[in-house]
């Protein structure tokens, strides 16, 4: 079993390895605490030609479906982790991937959890950039990842009704 666990990381290690050494990509990361401020998560995230991907592994948190959003500062306070901002939104849109007057930019499909309370998400956000634009994740004060308590039902302006912000993460060079 665990043979074949090896034989199905390395490839994907080596493919990540690939990624990683093309030249000139711009890439960010972000460690993701609960509120006891345990680590729960890591996000990292790479400028491509439609936007940036961000690839989330989430591990501790209730299963279900959760909002997931970029936030609008860089500030991760617990517990309730107000300080970071509402959604990033540089474009004055309103919220929500289905709304038809959205979305902002740092809107994202739900992110889902198993039972074992472990997730992983790969996620275009093709509003925002690594660069020194004013869509940028690294403008003043920078940006968050924040993951709600509850479902986002992607048009209730402006967060979706996901409720409580459960764990938040530093969007940070890398
Ligand atoms: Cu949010
Ligand atoms: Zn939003």
């Amino acid at each position: 079993m665990k043979y074949m666990v090896l034989v199905l990381i390395f490839p994907f290690l080596i493919f990540v390895g690939v990624l990683n050494s093309q030249a000139g990509h711009k890439k960010a990361k972000a460690d993701i605490y609960n509120a006891k401020g345990e680590i729960v998560g890591v996000a990292t995230l790479v400028e491509g030609t439609d936007g940036v991907w961000a690839t989330i592994n989430v591990w501790d948190l209730p299963p279900g479906l959760h909002g997931f959003h970029i936030h609008e500062v860089g500030k991760c306070e617990p517990p309730d982790f107000k300080s970071a901002g509402a959604h990033f939104n540089p474009f004055e849109r309103k919220h929500g991937l289905k709304n038809p007057t959205g979305s902002h930019a740092g809107d994202s499909p739900n992110m889902q959890v198993g039972p074992d309370g472990t997730g992983t998400a790969v996620i275009l956000f093709p509003l925002v950039s690594l660069g020194n634009d004013s869509n940028s994740l690294f403008h003043a004060g920078g940006t968050a990842l924040v993951i709600h308590a509850a479902k986002d039902d992607q048009m209730t302006d402006p967060s979706g009704d996901s409720g409580a912000r459960i764990a938040c993460g530093v969007i940070s060079k890398y």
